[in-house]
């Protein structure tokens, strides 16, 4: 009998949340493994070069780091129920969603978790079980106690600034109520069934959002449209075979207002993070990793400015975004030019990102 799958991550993580909702609704049979100090930083790190999950081990023991390029795979290798949409826009709104999920919403789900103390009990508990599973209690908060240090210490370069709470908040309980109205109009991000915008958006939804004690009851129960989103997601009961996304590539009026957001704050950061990574890169050898953050960026948020660390594998993420775009038809490539102009989104296509490539947790310069 082959080896199955094993998903080395915690229920407490961000990304092993896209990637465990996302093997569950393929019906990709796989083992769920909490992943212990020593896989973590050992196993991990000799195979993937980097301390991190998710991971997956395939069956012919290949470990895979990154929740995109996993998805990429197994989308390659398991053909039904497939998450990426096979029209223009709709394709198009899915990735880009994708890499807004995946990166913007990483202060507010750092913040949700590290700036409120009621959640700590439960990050202890789990992590220091997972990391040193059969030690004494003393023992293993010892070891979450460690972890929760270094998560910690990158607070203040994603923008998890004392002074910016207040603004993180309230984007927050804008964007919870946004989505709220959304699902409760239409089941998932573009239709019927879920795409990987929606794996994307279930990472820190599941893993933060819906499960740390203060979000939890302060943004995600007052919004039972929300609510119930994550937990059909985290299911990932049996389709009705008929679920299909909207008809005719339409993108819903109630994520108008969400892709507007992402427009007028998503892409400005983006830009100003590909100058920065410009700059830097006019004497950088190809295939060295650059630092995975730069100096701050500053991104309007309505009236007001949220500050953050540039992160140049936020790029890596755009530019699979633009790559979709790239390999259109021309007369697809025109549908979603259109599409982006009348949501304000045009500047997005005139990004040009130098050529990268991902070595897990960095990027580096690639041949074009
Ligand atoms: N962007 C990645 C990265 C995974 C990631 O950031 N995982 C977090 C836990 S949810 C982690 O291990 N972080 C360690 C670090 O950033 O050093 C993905 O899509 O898988």
């Amino acid at each position: 009998m082959s080896r199955p799958y094993i998903l080395y991550g915690w229920h407490l993580s961000y990304f092993t949340g896209k990637v465990r909702c996302y093997l569950q609704y393929k019906g990709i049979e796989f083992v769920d493994q909490a992943v212990d100090m020593f896989t973590l930083t050992q196993r991990i790190k000799r195979k993937t070069g980097a301390v991190v999950m998710p991971v997956l081990r395939t069956p012919d023991d290949t470990w895979l780091q990154d929740s995109s390029d996993i998805i990429d795979r197994m989308e390659e290798q398991f053909a039904a129920r497939p998450v990426v949409p096979s029209t223009p826009v709709q394709k198009f709104a899915a990735y880009l969603l994708e890499a807004w999920g995946d990166e913007w919403w990483i202060p507010i789900a750092m913040h949700t978790r590290w700036s409120y103390a009621e959640n700590y009990p439960l990050f202890e508990r789990e992590a220091g079980a997972h990391l040193l599973p059969g030690f004494p209690r003393w023992v293993q908060r010892r070891a979450a106690g460690f972890v929760a240090g270094n998560l910690r210490g990158m607070l203040q370069r994603v923008g998890v600034r004392s002074e910016q709470f207040q603004l993180l908040n309230d984007w927050t309980a804008q964007m919870c109520d946004l989505l709220d109205a959304h699902f409760a109009r239409v089941p998932y991000l573009l239709g019927e069934r879920p795409t990987l915008a929606d794996f994307s958006l279930v990472g820190t939804m599941y893993g933060h959002l819906g499960r740390d004690p203060w979000p939890k009851r302060v943004m995600v129960a007052p919004r039972p449209a929300l609510r119930d989103w994550i937990d059909r997601m985290a299911a990932s009961p049996p389709l009705d075979p008929g679920a299909a996304l909207l008809a005719d590539d339409a993108i819903a009026p109630t994520l108008e207002p969400i892709l507007r957001a992402i427009f007028a704050q998503f892409v400005p950061m983006v830009e100003q993070i590909n100058v920065q990574l410009t700059a830097l890169l006019r004497d950088w050898p190809l295939g060295k990793p650059v630092p995975r953050s730069l100096a701050d960026v500053e991104i309007p948020i309505g009236n007001a400015v949220l500050r953050r660390a540039a992160l140049p594998y936020t790029l890596w993420m755009v530019q699979r975004v633009l790559d979709v775009y790239a390999a259109l038809p021309l007369h697809e490539q025109a549908n979603v030019a259109s599409w982006l102009v009348s949501l304000g989104g045009e500047r997005l296509l005139e990004l040009r990102i130098p050529r990268l490539q991902r070595m897990g947790l960095r990027v580096a310069p690639a041949a074009a």
